[in-house]
């Protein structure tokens, strides 16, 4: 060795790796010392799997040094950070991710191609992480992308599950859900730090005890589990920035199983370790809908209560004064289920570091803010004191004290008001007594925000107003974005050279400069390109969906897309409902086949493994499709493509090759849907209702580049309280009834009216949403729909001007909303 000589303090020492050659043969150097030092295999006796490991860990190689430079740079000045608190993460592929932070795509390309090998093939690889269930946990992985391309310094907290969403499949066109072990072939991403393992405790009970003559309570825990980081990288865009996720795994502590052991029961030990490992095993498959089980409690618990102890032992610099614990961190709370750190972060500050109350609650208090994901009210978690009381009692405590202290504030700013101060208390007692976790974060939070301006109005106005009364300037607004890198730049690479070929570079992180495509609209030349992309998105679609799925979808049919989880107030059966009419139609001979504009009608959805009303929607999309698709009447002109297990991956080919987006939730009951920003910024039109960020996309594409159609939110308010009478709505309207007669009569189910019955029944006599008393104004749409795509220039300009316009809705402009509203206001 010929260089410097090493000594700890050498900058060799603090970046051992150095930065390795940018250059295609460097890189597969790199590549071939993975292969087999990492790997122990020669190139030529490799399996794909051990090429695709090597891979990931080459073009981590290249991220490592900006890692620790970023990590070192916010050691030695430290500022306020952003602790993400979200129980899920819905990443989506790492490895294309990468290379596109680091900009090594092409690089790598020609490496493997000098090797022999396929870039594609090795991307194909990977089993995306579904650490998520849908829009929130993605939501969390957009912000954590825009967060370290703003350099804004972040640690995204959460669980590493072992097992992520379930794979969806389809047996006799029901859901059939199958264990999603996204780990069996390795984790490549992931730095496990076992050394760097946090203690959590649970059970037990307290006692108090007198120290220094003052009364404490003290947490005897019952048992205890051992929460073990990995460390994921967050990539900035082409910025030499790398924020860090830091995902919990549980393991059983050793003195748990030592004293198992110990006592000679082994099969006991090993149960011991069961229990304490199954709290990171799996992901709770729900959306929009709270999940009870007291295992999604210890999640919680578990989670919050590694990083706060990770953020204040070992983040934080030795010997800060937690009384200025605010000015180094704001906790955001990812809706409700990290709530139980609130009380946490007042036992540490009370129990294990001698804070009296009043000094722990205006820390706490000026340490969290609070996002709000939902409307319906039946999802707000609350959590049976029962259960709180036995799996966390000291922190029951401190929920009564702080209820106690706020009912105190509410009833002397309302006096003799006991009505309000029970819809307030954050104890509610029928029909249980439960903690509700909502009202708790409201109380301790610095900010509420909605995730859309409609959603944070009719939260102020209907889910929380006696808080808004009681703090207007507590509640605000952040509507949400996605990140442009994943779902335009390495989605719909077509349209991404386009854009750049037009008005240069840079618009992936300045979205709002998407603006200078405007004129272009107007470009026949332009359009014609813009046509194309989509032309060749369509494709590659085509493609994967028979390798796939071995399903064949028409060339130049419009693609229609409803994907998104399966709920009832978004609706598919609306979309259902109208591909049944236009069908009936046809085959009525009402309308000439040749007449209708040929679409493929696409689904995507996943439905929770308990909501049974959810899987027999599924059976019935399914059961049409079927019948559909094989009936030659309607033949070139009609098709419904239903592939299963639809997630990120399938998005990012799905969306690009879109031509209309449904967004058909019944009005004031989307929060604010994330999947209608990214069909927009790819060129798609928008079929949609008045609700969630629909709102905000429609005031900036302009009326004429987006259907609407349905009630407004007060209409449907209104239609509620006067009465709503779906089975009215179907005896009025002849086409409906046709609708619903075929679909009820069993023509799509082999002849078996009962597998419709569940469905046709519920939209009959119950219909929660209104689904019958949209549809006229959704079909009636839906022609208008037909006539403009028949008019591509009119429809390619439209399509044009909703990319230029939805620059907005980039989720750097949400982070940068967050910091200024919620984060970091003074600065
Ligand atoms: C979802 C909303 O349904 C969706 O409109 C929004 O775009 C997304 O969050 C991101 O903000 N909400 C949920 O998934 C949700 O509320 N889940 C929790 C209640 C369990």
């Amino acid at each position: 060795y010929e260089g410097p000589r090493i000594t700890p303090t050498s900058p060799l020492a603090a970046a051992p790796v150095g930065r390795p050659p940018r250059t295609v043969e460097g890189f597969a150097r790199e590549f071939l010392r993975e292969l087999s030092f990492g790997e122990g295999v020669a190139l030529s006796r490799s399996s794909r799997n051990d090429q695709y490991l090597a891979l990931s860990r080459t073009i981590r190689h290249y991220l490592m040094a900006d890692w620790l430079e970023t990590a070192r740079r916010r050691r030695e000045q430290p500022t306020k950070m952003v602790g993400y608190l979200s129980a899920e993460y819905l990443l989506g592929r790492q490895m294309g991710n990468a290379l596109l932070a680091t900009d090594l795509g092409e690089i790598a390309k020609e490496a493997l191609q000098s090797l022999g090998l396929d870039l594609k093939t090795m991307r194909a690889q990977e089993v995306e992480p579904g650490l998520g269930n849908g829009g929130l946990g993605r939501l969390a992985a957009c912000f954590v992308d825009s967060l370290a391309t703003m350099d804004v310094p972040c640690i995204g907290y959460g669980i590493r599950y072992e097992y992520g969403i379930f794979r969806q499949t389809f047996e006799g066109g029901r859901q059939v859900e199958v264990p999603d072990s996204w780990l069996h072939l390795g984790d490549p991403w992931g730095f496990p730090h076992p050394d760097r393992a946090v203690q959590v405790g649970f059970g037990g009970r307290t006692e108090t005890v007198t120290e220094d003559g003052v009364e404490r309570s003290r947490w005897i825990p019952e048992w205890n589990v051992l929460g073990v980081p990995y460390h994921y990288m967050v990539p900035g865009y082409q910025n030499g920035v790398v924020n860090t996720l830091r995902l919990w795994s549980a393991k059983a502590t050793q003195e748990f199983d030592l004293q198992v052991f110990n006592s000679g029961d082994y099969a006991q030990a090993v149960r011991a370790q069961t229990t304490a490992e199954n709290i990171s095993k799996v992901l709770y498959p729900e959306d929009s809908t709270p999940q009870g089980r007291e295992l999604r409690l210890q999640q919680q618990y578990f989670f919050v209560a590694c990083s706060l102890k990770d953020f204040i032992d070992r983040t934080l610099e030795k010997g800060f004064d937690l009384h200025r614990l605010d000015e180094r961190i704001i906790f955001q709370l990812n809706d409700t289920h990290p709530v139980i750190a609130i009380p946490e972060l007042m036992r540490l500050l009370m129990d294990e570091h001698g804070f009296a109350w009043d000094e722990a609650w205006a820390v706490t208090s000026r340490c969290f803010a609070y996002t709000c994901h939902t409307l319906l009210p039946e999802a707000l978690e609350v959590w049976p004191v029962e259960l709180v009381g036995r799996l966390l009692p000291r922190h029951l405590e401190i929920i009564y004290r702080i209820n106690e202290e706020f009912l105190a504030d509410v009833r002397s700013q309302f006096p003799g008001d006991e009505l309000r101060v029970r819809r307030m208390s954050i104890i509610q007692d029928h029909p249980e007594r439960a903690v509700r976790m909502a009202n708790l974060a409201t109380v301790a939070g610095v900010k509420v925000n909605g995730v859309a301006e409609l959603h944070s109005q009719l939260l102020r106005d209907k889910v929380l107003p006696d808080f808004s009364a009681m703090w207007p300037d507590k509640f605000t607004n952040v509507t949400n974005g996605i990140t442009p890198r994943r779902f335009v730049r390495l989605a719909n690479p077509g349209l991404s050279q386009l854009i750049t070929d037009t008005i240069g570079v840079g618009w992936e992180t300045r979205l709002e400069r998407l603006e200078a495509l405007e004129p272009f609209a107007e470009d026949e030349e332009f359009r014609e390109r813009f046509r194309a992309a989509k032309q060749a998105n369509k494709d590659r679609l085509r493609k994967l969906l028979v390798v796939r799925d071995g399903i064949e979808i028409p060339e130049h049919a419009m693609i229609d897309a409803m994907v998104k989880r399966l709920h009832e107030y978004k609706r598919q059966t609306l979309k259902l409902l109208h591909i049944v009419s236009t069908y009936q139609q046809i085959i009525d001979g009402e309308v000439a086949k040749d007449d209708v504009v040929a679409r493929t009608f696409v689904f995507g959805a996943k439905a929770a493994p308990g909501y049974q009303m959810a899987k027999e929607i599924i059976f019935l999309i399914n059961s049409v499709a079927e019948t559909i698709n094989a009936d030659e009447r309607v033949q070139g002109t009609l098709s419904v493509a239903f592939p299963a297990n639809y997630n990120v991956t399938l998005a990012n080919r799905l969306i690009p090759a879109a031509d209309l987006s449904e967004q058909i939730s019944l009005a004031g009951k989307e929060a604010s849907g994330t999947g209608n920003m990214k069909f927009a910024l790819n060129g798609a039109l928008t079929i949609g209702t008045d609700d969630g960020a629909n709102v905000e996309i429609r005031e900036r594409v302009g009326d004429e580049n987006f259907f609407l159609f349905g009630m407004l939110e007060p209409q449907v308010a209104e239609l509620q309280a006067k009465g709503y009478v779906p089975s009215a709505v179907y005896e009025a309207n002849p086409s409906l009834k046709k609708a619903m007669d075929l679909l009820a009569s069993g023509h799509f189910t082999g002849g078996d009216r009962g597998l419709a019955a569940p469905v046709v029944d519920d939209l009959l006599y119950n219909d929660r949403f209104m689904t019958l008393g949209d549809f006229q104004s959704y079909v009636e749409t839906q022609a208008r729909v037909d006539a403009y795509y028949q008019d591509q220039e009119a429809w390619t300009r439209s399509a044009i001007l909703n990319v230029a316009r939805c620059g907005f809705f980039s989720s750097d402009r949400s982070m940068r909303d967050y910091l200024r509203r919620i984060w970091m206001p003074t600065h």
